[in-house]
């Protein structure tokens, strides 16, 4: 459903409207194709109880909250961010990270996670060697970055090398 909502509607035949929305029912109808235990009940109580909120359901739409590499205007909030942000990697993506900052890269934005345990859990899924950054939000915010709410995630458009150091890495 993450891929589907964030990254490739058309594969699958889905019309997202601009603010990234599908009917429902055409979104279960895909998945149990593949899934075909799984309902519509299934999925509206995945999202609900879900720990991290990834989907929104309205009326018979659902859209992905964030992650998204598909232009969608999701209409953040901008808040003021904690002192201090985390951000999951890779230990290959290192040097480029502290050269020439966060950048979305395939997506529409950069996501930080406000625990350090998110971050780690973030950092596993590009591999072994995780590192850790710690993020300079407040100055960063003071400093004119914006920050925006994702829900579980906080999300800038970039965030420069000057905010970023590491915390930890597990080599
Ligand atoms: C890296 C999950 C080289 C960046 C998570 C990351 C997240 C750079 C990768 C959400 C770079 C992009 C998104 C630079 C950034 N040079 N590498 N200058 N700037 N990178 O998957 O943040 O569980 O697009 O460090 O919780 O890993 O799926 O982003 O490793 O919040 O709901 O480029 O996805 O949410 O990777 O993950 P991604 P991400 P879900």
């Amino acid at each position: 459903m993450s891929y589907l909502l964030r990254h490739n509607p058309s594969r699958y035949g889905i019309e997202i409207d601009e603010y990234g929305y599908a009917e429902l029912d055409r979104v279960v109808s895909i998945i149990r194709k593949r899934f075909p235990f799984i309902d519509r009940e299934f999925i509206v109580n995945l999202v609900e109880k879900s720990s991290k909120k990834r989907f929104q359901i309205k009326g018979d739409k659902i859209r992905a909250l964030y992650g998204h590499s598909i232009e969608v205007e999701i209409n953040y909030p901008t808040i003021t961010p904690p002192q201090i942000l985390y951000h999951g990697t890779n230990v290959t993506s290192l040097g480029s990270i502290l050269k020439e900052g966060l950048k979305p890269m395939r997506r529409k934005k950069v996501h930080l996670s406000k625990s350090l345990e998110e971050a780690v859990r973030v950092g596993k899924r590009k591999g072994l060697f995780v590192v850790v950054l710690k993020i300079e939000a407040k100055r960063a915010y003071e400093k004119g970055i914006k920050f925006y709410d994702g829900g579980d995630v906080v999300l800038v458009d970039y965030l420069p090398p000057e905010f970023i150091s590491v915390h930890r890495i597990d080599l």
